[in-house]
């Protein structure tokens, strides 16, 4: 059984990047068709258009971060207290500190833990103080854990923080020295491409999804896309050799659909002005189709004791 309605969601954000164009996102997944093909799939889909912050359209910085984050937060409790499953389309990385933090409170307030799974080429994790280009897309996941430096970003009083140790980073082949010594010492999950390498993608999701199910979590899953080979995907500001091919994206999707666990989606980090015909909005966009139920056969995946433990 899917969800009882898949709200998608538009957040053209580009002043956490450096590189523009990312703001024309969610425009090039719309002409790319991606409401249609969820549809398509017999789910009930709703566009409700582009998310509009509480900042002039020129603010810069933390500020209109802080703004962004406050209104995607807001619209995706909504959502999940509408019992949808919010996708959100951007737009840079820096609008997941929203998105997150909105799932996280959705998620406190249900007592439910949330998982989230960040497939990218880089793990966000930096500060302002490790950060070596001050470049907001490239800090989310320290601010959500709790990192210091972020005073002002989120509203004031309490905030439920991501625990670390719930944060699955999948597809790192980037990282920097400030933010690899945080990943460590916080006891981040991660998968990275060297363990694609030697053990493909199948056996460490699997792992990852066994622990969401256990503990009755909500996934919420953060796709950037530069976690997919820049053949494929040549949209986008940074882009990162040595990247996951079409197969395993595919079959990444098709696995997290099968679990069952996502309750809410982050698009992020297509530049479509640095696109190649489209076909970076178009790849993403089956690869949602792929996670929302599209299959070659209708079959299952196997089932988990077929992949050895170690
Ligand atoms: C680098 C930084 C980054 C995305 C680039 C890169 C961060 N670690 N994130 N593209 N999505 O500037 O912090
Ligand atoms: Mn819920
Ligand atoms: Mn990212
Ligand atoms: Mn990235």
């Amino acid at each position: 059984m899917g969800p009882a309605r898949i709200e998608l969601m538009g957040a053209p954000i580009e002043v956490g990047a450096s590189e523009p164009g990312a703001l024309m996102g969610p425009a090039a997944l719309r002409t790319a068709g991606l409401a249609r093909a969820l549809a398509d799939l017999g789910h009930a889909v709703g566009d409700l258009g582009d998310v509009v912050p509480g900042c002039a359209p020129d603010a810069r910085g933390l500020p209109a971060v802080a703004a962004w984050t406050r209104v995607l937060s807001a619209r995706v409790g909504e959502s999940l207290a509408r019992g949808a499953l919010p996708v959100v389309t951007g737009g840079d990385h820096s609008l997941s500190l929203g998105t997150v933090d909105g799932a996280l409170r959705h998620c406190a307030g249900g007592g439910r833990p949330l998982y989230v799974l960040w497939l990218d080429a880089h793990a966000d994790f930096n500060t302002p103080e490790t950060s070596p280009s001050g470049n907001i897309h490239g800090m989310p996941l320290a601010a959500l854990c709790g990192e210091p430096g972020f005073d002002g970003l989120f509203p004031d009083g309490p905030r439920p923080r991501l625990d670390p140790s719930r944060l699955h980073l999948f597809g790192l082949r980037s990282i920097d020295a400030g933010e690899r010594a945080l990943v460590t010492a916080r006891r981040v999950g991660v998968t990275d491409m060297r363990a694609i390498d030697e053990f493909g993608v199948v056996a460490p999701l699997r792992r990852v999804l066994e622990r969401v199910a256990a503990a009755g979590g909500h996934l919420h899953v953060s796709l950037d896309i530069d976690f997919l080979d820049p053949g494929i995907a040549p949209g986008v500001g940074t882009t990162v050799p040595g990247g996951a091919t079409f197969r395993e994206a595919h079959l990444i999707m098709e696995m997290l659909h099968d679990s069952g666990l996502v309750g809410s989606l982050d698009v992020v980090e297509l530049n479509p002005f640095l696109d190649e015909r489209g076909r970076s909005a178009r790849v993403l966009v089956e690869l949602v189709a792929s996670l929302f139920g599209r299959r070659i056969l209708d079959r299952p995946t196997p089932v988990i004791e077929a992949v050895p433990r170690d």
